[in-house]
């Protein structure tokens, strides 16, 4: 196979090729691709054989990418809207029309005040280039609003940095070494394929696996066990975990010594959470909880694959930092094989400066608005603690009117009249239909890109493969055409995509290195915590955070315990992690994938049905104060009881009565990053 790749000058149209990739989307496994390019056209893509953790396959949906890309209804040119805000109904401009008649608008917007323009954007490529490079410079030089990038993982990222210091874990091939591993908060198989062949390398070797989710997934499915805990009891069972540590002398007294600060306080703490009280909270029994701390504390090395299933509740910060603080306890950083991992990316010597420049901001400091409460915030009026009313958004790389909690207030923020909404789109999503204009963007195979991860530790360069398809533009073309018309002449705003991406690691990852294999692994020790070093200012693992103090167990905000009066109106609690064909809204439209994943569903416990009169496949609504959702209910032991499992995301227009799951979810934020709750939400479902 020919894998020499020649995308420096115009596509060549003749030859069949093999082009370098990354898979752009945000997933821990940053696939390396290979992209077979026939005729100008892209034929196929394919998981790359020689990349470690790609080790030649791509998961089921991004197999997809090419059909995606040549999509029938990818948006091929700017639109503009004629209908009613929110309507869909677009006519067809040219560029010039739509970046003058956006930059006129953004103008005159600004001469007011720029904290009015919000840029909003989330990882629809997790593309260092296409993210926030030229966007970002774009929207510091107008001195908009800045966007705090929360819908996913700050909680579980802020707890890292007050343990350890920073986003690093364990290698991801070392888990292949482990003979026990907690796959916590985690459906490995749907959401992070790559790791699970690592794991199934562990069992092949004699490992345990076990799965701590409320959800009975696939992949619990091929655990030794599973552990069906309520949601948002993470915290609870950590405490469990170290009070059985601590009464049974399993205990690794040399390297807390050494390597932690503040243990006495959380010793004292975890002693108040004996087996018995966490099996009531967790809804677990007591046996259970101690056979696993045996497990635990015995089955050297032992190895904790965390994800950010389990930070998506009120305490998911605190729990976080209780389940990152267990292989200090035992010591299991000692061996590459043991420890944990949520996050790899702060390993990564991004130059975010370089890429982002907030020094074009000088000695403003504007507001900063956070994306997961853009429901309550669109609907907000000028105040001085506020600042000016959002009149003016610029979305890209992401779906908020499908993917933002409580969508019924996101709804109702979009469909402001008074609202100019520009959206850089390769689809009419949920979030195009509301825009003034939208403008078409092209995909991975039509551009440049680079990419870390934060599930391995390799960089890849993605190289455009093929032509833009119809007149889309990369993203950072757009910002840099609106950049001209707003008549801004900084020279970083001419700089190309790939002196963009030749920045981006400081000269510490050059493009050349980049090009010679399509990735770079980072140089790391092997077992990186073996004799502490953590990233944190105490070199030591910040048990009592100076920021945080010492974490504790905090109930949800929604459950029986913390809200009896809202419980006994609505007896369930729901989750709603994604289906396995779908990435977040990404792919809902792709037939070939809808149809595996057939309707939005909603897992309901046979217990809980039978009581309610819900025969499985029958439509239910799903209801709160916030909203109703409308689905098909599959009746099933996948769902514990009390729990109900709302598969995501699909597009609102895709699903019955225009709804999705996020209609019941609501904007109250997480205990530490400002994060969403979108697990801890109370629910009543009744058959339609
Ligand atoms: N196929 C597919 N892959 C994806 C995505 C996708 O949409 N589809 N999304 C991508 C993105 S953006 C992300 S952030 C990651 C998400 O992947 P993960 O980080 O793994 O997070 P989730 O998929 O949200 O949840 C993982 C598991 O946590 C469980 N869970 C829910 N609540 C709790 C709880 O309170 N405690 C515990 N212990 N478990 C709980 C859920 O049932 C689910 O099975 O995956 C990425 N990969
Ligand atoms: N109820 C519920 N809600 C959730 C979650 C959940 O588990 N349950 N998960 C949450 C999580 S973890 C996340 S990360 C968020 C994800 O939310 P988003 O980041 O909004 O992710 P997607 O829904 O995949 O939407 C990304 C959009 O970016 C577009 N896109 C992709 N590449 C490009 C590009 O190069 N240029 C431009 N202009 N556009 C591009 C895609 O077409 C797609 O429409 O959703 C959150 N919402
Ligand atoms: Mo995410």
């Amino acid at each position: 196979m020919n894998s020499s790749v020649d995308a420096r000058s115009a596509m060549d149209h003749a030859a069949p090729r093999i082009v370098r990739g990354a898979c752009p989307h945000d997933c821990p496994d940053t696939c390396a691709m290979q992209v077979v390019v026939e005729a100008g056209r892209a034929v196929r893509v394919q998981g790359h054989p020689e990349h470690p953790s790609t080790h030649g396959a791509l998961c089921r949906k991004v197999s997809r990418y090419v059909e995606r890309s040549y999509h029938p209804e990818r948006v091929l040119h700017p639109l503009k809207r004629v209908g009613p805000k929110g309507a869909g109904q677009f006519e067809r401009v040219s560029w010039d029309e739509a970046l003058e008649g956006i930059a006129q608008r953004l103008g005159a917007i600004a001469a007011r005040d720029p904290e009015a323009i919000l840029p909003y954007s989330y990882a629809g490529t997790m593309g260092l280039v296409q993210g926030e490079s030229m966007a970002a410079r774009f929207f510091h030089r107008l001195g908009a609003s800045l966007l705090d990038r929360t819908i996913c993982a700050s909680a579980g990222a802020e707890a890292l940095t007050a343990t350890y210091g920073g986003k690093v874990g364990m290698h991801v091939e070392h888990f292949a070494e482990s003979r026990l591993i907690l796959i916590w908060g985690s459906n490995s198989i749907a959401s992070n394929l790559h790791f699970w062949s690592v794991a199934q390398e562990a069992k092949r070797r004699g490992a345990r696996l076990v799965c701590i989710d409320p959800r009975r997934t696939e992949t619990a499915d091929k655990c030794h066990q599973h552990i069906a805990l309520r949601p948002g009891t993470d915290g609870a069972l950590a405490l469990g975990l170290m009070h059985e540590l601590i009464v049974n002398g399993w205990l690794d007294d040399d390297y807390i010594e050494r390597h932690t600060l503040g243990w006495p306080a959380l010793h004292e703490r975890a002693l108040q959470w004996p087996p018995e009280r966490v099996a009531a909270e967790c809804g677990l029994d007591a046996q259970g909880v101690r056979d696993l701390a045996r497990d635990y504390a015995t089955m050297t090395p032992a190895a904790i694959r965390l994800n950010y299933g389990m930070q998506r509740a009120r305490g998911g910060g605190n729990a976080v930092r209780l389940i990152a603080i267990l292989p200090c306890l035992t010591g299991a950083w000692r061996h590459r094989g043991g420890g944990m991992l949520l996050s790899s990316s702060g390993w990564f010597p991004v130059d975010r400066a370089a890429l982002q420049r907030p020094d074009l901001l000088g000695h403003r400091r504007p507001r900063t608005i956070n994306m997961s409460t853009i429901g309550d915030d669109l609907l907000r009026e000028a105040s001085p603690g506020f600042g000016p009313k959002i009149e003016a958004l610029v979305v890209y790389n992401s779906n908020p009117v499908a993917v933002a909690p409580e969508s019924p207030k996101v709804v109702q923020g979009f469909a402001r009249e008074d609202l100019f909404t520009v959206v850089l789109e390769h689809f009419l999503t949920d979030t195009a239909d509301h825009a003034d204009y939208v403008l078409p963007a092209t995909t991975q195979l039509e551009h440049l890109d680079v990419h870390t991860s934060y599930g391995h530790t390799d960089v890849l360069i993605n190289e455009p493969a093929i032509d833009p398809v119809g007149e889309a533009r990369p993203n950072t073309q757009i910002f840099r055409d609106l950049a001209a018309r707003m008549g801004y002449t900084e020279p970083c705003f001419a700089e190309t995509d790939e002196e963009i991406a030749a920045q981006a690691f400081g000269g510490r990852i050059t493009l050349a290195q980049l090009r010679e294999r399509g990735w770079v692994k980072l140089p790391l020790p092997e077992a990186p915590f073996a004799s502490g070093g953590f990233p944190s200012a105490s070199g030591r693992c910040e048990i009592d955070s100076p920021r945080h103090g010492v974490p504790d167990y905090l109930p949800n905000h929604e459950s029986a315990t913390s809200t009896p009066g809202l419980a006994a109106r609505y007896p369930l609690a729901m989750i709603s992690p994604p289906a396995r064909n779908f990435l977040n809204s990404s792919f809902v439209n792709v037939k070939s994938l809808r149809d595996i994943e057939g309707e939005p569903l909603l897992e309901i416990h046979p217990e809980d049905a039978a009581s309610r009169g819900i025969a499985d496949g029958g439509v239910v609504r799903v209801f709160n104060d916030r909203g109703e959702y409308w689905c098909t209910a599959r009746v099933s032991d996948r769902a514990r009881p009390g729990v109900v499992n709302g598969l995501g995301i699909w597009w609102r227009k895709l699903g019955l009565r225009g709804s999705n799951v996020n209609e019941l979810t609501h904007q109250h934020l997480t205990d530490l990053g400002r994060a969403p709750c979108f697990y801890d939400v109370l629910v009543e479902v009744a058959a339609a």
